[in-house]
């Protein structure tokens, strides 16, 4: 990528550029949240719709000159209503943090109450964290993971519905290994006479290739971002039935954003054009078996598990017990030594800070786009073993280094 019309005017923002094109080509981006979107979604996103404002929605905007930017936004409602099966899609959010605050925006007044999983145990700063706008203007309560399995304790959040009578029960995560089972968080919302939003962000491209369950259909809200595992560029998406549909719209905009980010929802409607392909099925179910092949490889070598395996793109290491000496933030930053990137993460039960927890978190979508499979991750595996079990160790780093630069080459991306 030679960015040659930056380089022509701005050399120091072209090198940085490159440079980051060159760290993703070297180095191993296992951070759960990131993926490597297709040269056609980028091409979308640096497109001349960059300088289009177009205030509403297709057929109703505010401003001249929006046909084009009409027809990208109704290809890419059309396209993730084929991929998803929502009565109703909005695709302006910025980002799914956005998408969230556009439902939140919608159904709830300040005070109202918010039931969601605890950030150390998977959740999200916008399900509401004391640091996010949610935690400052609604009421929270959180639920955990159970401490023995990692697994959702679905019966104890029914039990905390009913005791804490929420108005909406937040369901999705960012750092769940485990298959979430929608219709128990629905019956616990219906029990509680809860709306219900689910924030797939990190497992939108699983839910769309069906390799995950779907809890559109079921769930009020169904929110996420289009960046991670469908990899379809930078951005956020509400999905809703049609009782919902003008809340939702009018709380994207005008309620919390002005202009769409037209780019980004070319970027969207490429990467869910993709989406709709048969290899993007097998891409997700590949994400998966990775991901338990690395999560399996990393148990061998002594690691405990959140949950004790996984079943979607992310495992969750706990250090505490293997390396009790170890921070989570000690291993990332030995591992990005080594050329492996990935994030500390808070860990169920954590005793540490959110700053330097005592996890890891560990994805595989951005591998398997560039054509990792199961024995490249086992090596993986290997690699980020030997690099935690050194510390500080420069020979083992080198060595990880060599193997990571093959694995590398082995599967160029961006050629
Ligand atoms: N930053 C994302 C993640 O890593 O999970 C969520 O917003």
């Amino acid at each position: 990528m030679e960015h040659e019309h930056v380089r022509a005017v701005d050399p120091a923002v072209a090198d940085a550029l490159e440079s980051e094109v060159d760290r993703q080509r070297s180095t191993l981006s296992m951070i759960a949240s990131e993926n490597h979107v297709s040269r056609a979604v980028l091409d979308a996103q640096g497109s001349a719709l960059t300088n289009k404002y177009a205030e509403g929605y297709p057929g109703a905007r505010y401003y001249g000159g929006c046909e084009y930017a009409d027809e990208v936004e109704e290809l890419a409602i059309e396209r993730a209503t084929e991929l998803f099966g929502a009565e109703h899609v909005n695709v302006q959010p910025h980002s799914g943090t956005q998408a969230n605050q556009a439902v939140y925006f919608a159904m709830l007044e300040p005070g109202d109450k918010i039931l969601s999983l605890d950030l150390t145990h998977g959740g999200h700063l916008s399900h509401g964290h004391p640091a996010n706008f949610t935690g400052q203007l609604y009421e929270v309560e959180q639920y955990e993971v159970d401490p023995e399995t990692g697994y959702l304790d679905y019966d104890g959040l029914r039990d905390h519905a009913e005791e804490f009578d929420p108005d909406v029960i937040v369901s999705g995560y960012s750092a769940y290994p485990r298959e979430v089972e929608w219709e128990r968080i629905q019956e616990a919302a219906d029990a509680a006479g809860a709306l219900h939003l689910a924030d797939i962000a990190h497992i939108t491209g699983l839910v769309a290739a069906g390799v995950h369950s779907s809890p559109v259909g079921i769930a009020d809200f169904v929110t996420g971002s289009t960046h991670k595992t469908i990899r379809a560029g930078r951005g956020g998406i509400v999905m809703t039935s049609e009782e919902y549909a003008d809340d939702v719209d009018s709380a994207v905009f005008p309620g919390g954003q002005g202009g769409p980010l037209m780019h980004n929802i070319a970027g969207k409607a490429v990467g869910f054009g993709e989406a709709l392909e048969p290899e993007f099925e097998e891409y997700a179910e590949r994400t998966v078996a990775n991901a338990k092949a690395l999560g399996e490889r990393l148990s061998e070598h002594g690691f405990s598990l959140v949950s004790g395996g996984t079943d979607n793109h992310l495992v969750l290491v706990d250090l505490r017990d293997s390396h009790p000496d170890t921070t989570g933030g000690d291993a990332e930053e030995a591992l990005e030594d080594a050329g492996i990137v990935l994030n500390a993460n808070t860990v169920p039960g954590e005793t540490r800070s959110a700053f330097n927890p005592s996890g890891v978190r560990a994805g595989t979508p951005g591998l398997t786009t560039r054509g990792f499979d199961e024995d490249d991750l086992r090596t993986v595996g290997d690699c980020i073993a030997r690099v935690i079990d050194a510390p500080g160790d420069e020979d083992v780093e080198r060595e990880v280094r060599e193997e990571v630069d093959a694995l590398c080459a082995a599967n160029p991306l961006y050629e």
